[in-house]
C-alpha cells in the first residue's frame, strides 16, 4: 500500500490542525505558513494527486471542492477572494494531495507570482 499523504494524515487525525469546515467529501484546514489573513486548504479525502489526474468521473468532486471553497470564504466576511490549484512543482505545488487555497484579506496582485 502507498504511504498515507501529509493531508491524508491530517484527515485521519493523526497529524494535528485547524479544521473550519468538515463533510464527506473534504475538509478544510488553516494553512501552516499562511499567506494571507484569511488561508484555508480545501483537501479532497480521496486522495487526488493532482487536479491533472482527474477526468469527467471527478467533476462533481471538483465542484464541490470550488463550492466549498467560495463557502468558506464568504463565512469568513470575504466577500473579495483568490482560489489556487498549484498543479505539480514547476507551478508551486509542494504537498502532491489536490487541494484549493482560499486566500482573502489583504490586496492579490496581479499576475501572481
Ligand atoms: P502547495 O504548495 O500548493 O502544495 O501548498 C501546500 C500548502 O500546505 C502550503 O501552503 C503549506 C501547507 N502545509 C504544509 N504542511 C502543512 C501542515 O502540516 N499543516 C497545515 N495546516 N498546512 C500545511
Amino acid at each position: 500500500m502507498s504511504e498515507k499523504s501529509l493531508f491524508t494524515r491530517i484527515i485521519d487525525r493523526e497529524i494535528p490542525a485547524e479544521i473550519v469546515f468538515e463533510d464527506d467529501l473534504c475538509i478544510a484546514i488553516r494553512d501552516v505558513n499562511p499567506q494571507a489573513p484569511l488561508h484555508v486548504l480545501v483537501i479532497p479525502k480521496q486522495p487526488v494527486t493532482k487536479i491533472s489526474d482527474g477526468d469527467s468521473g471527478d467533476a462533481g468532486l471538483f465542484g464541490h471542492l470550488l463550492l466549498t471553497a467560495a463557502d468558506i470564504a464568504s463565512r469568513e466576511g470575504h466577500e473579495d477572494f483568490r482560489l489556487v490549484i498549484n498543479n505539480g512543482a514547476g507551478a508551486g505545488q509542494s504537498v502532491f494531495h489536490l487541494h484549493v487555497h482560499v486566500l482573502a484579506g489583504r490586496g492579490l496582485g496581479w499576475p501572481p507570482g
